[in-house]
Parts: structure tokens; C-alpha cells; sequence
């Protein structure tokens, strides 16, 4: 999976054809980041990841920093399985 970001990213999870879109800005559950798409594939977060500004730099920003050995973020279905037909 790729993650894309910008600082001029600002999806509102209206975007046809989005299948995720977690901006990792609301730091209420630890455990899951909710996906704002359609799709509302949640993600589970797995390991202690950071939480580190997010890259517009903006109050309310966030984003989380994986520690590259046992930090992920997995959603209970497959997203290269979803058929975009
Ligand atoms: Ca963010």
C-alpha cells in the first residue's frame, strides 16, 4: 500500500473512486484510524508508532512515524482486492 501525501492534500472522502483516506488526525483511539473514504475501511494500528506533525505543519495535523521494525497500519480487507469497475 501506498501512502500519499501532500501539503495540499485535503480530501474530504467525497473523491469518486477513493478507496482510503486516513489522515491520522484524530488521535482519539490508539488502537484504530478511521479511514474518512467511503469506504470506511478503519485502520488498525499495530506497534507503538509516533505521532509526529502532520505535513501541512498545521494545529490539528497529525501523522504517525513507523519505527520500520514491527510498527503497521492494517485494515480488515484487502484494498488491492476491491474491484474499481
Ligand atoms: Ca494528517
Amino acid at each position: 500500500m501506498a501512502i500519499i501525501g501532500t501539503a495540499s492534500l485535503n480530501a474530504q472522502g467525497l473523491e469518486e473512486g477513493l478507496i482510503g483516506y486516513w489522515p491520522f488526525d484524530d488521535q482519539s483511539d490508539p488502537a484504530s484510524t478511521p479511514d474518512l473514504s467511503s469506504g470506511e475501511n478503519h485502520g488498525t494500528i499495530n506497534g507503538e508508532p509516533e505521532i509526529v506533525a502532520g505535513a501541512t505543519g498545521g494545529g490539528g495535523d497529525y501523522a504517525i512515524q513507523f519505527d520500520g521494525a514491527d510498527d503497521s497500519v492494517t485494515t480488515e480487507v484487502s484494498l488491492l482486492k476491491i474491484s474499481m469497475s
